[in-house]
């Protein structure tokens, strides 16, 4: 045993409310680029949607909380 257990990432797709522009979508994208173990991130601006790979379960709810924080209501869809 080394416990160096390796867990398929998870693809995970949240709604999020608010956006309006570019900024938005582009505000999306960094505040949950800033957080360790999301990573594939893809922000949808027409289709209100967030969608990215994460490493741990317990980082969607990281995300939705941090999405919403930064002015974005987030839930997953
Ligand atoms: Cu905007």
């Amino acid at each position: 045993m080394n416990g160096d257990q390796k867990m398929e990432d998870q693809k995970i797709t949240l709604t999020v409310d608010n956006m309006s522009c570019g900024h938005c979508s582009g505000m999306v994208q960094k505040t949950l680029a800033a957080i360790n173990g999301i990573s594939d991130i893809s922000v949808d601006l027409e289709a209100k949607k967030a969608s990215f790979s994460i490493q741990e379960e317990a980082l969607v709810d990281q995300a939705i909380d941090a999405v919403t924080k930064a002015g974005y209501p987030a839930a997953l869809k």
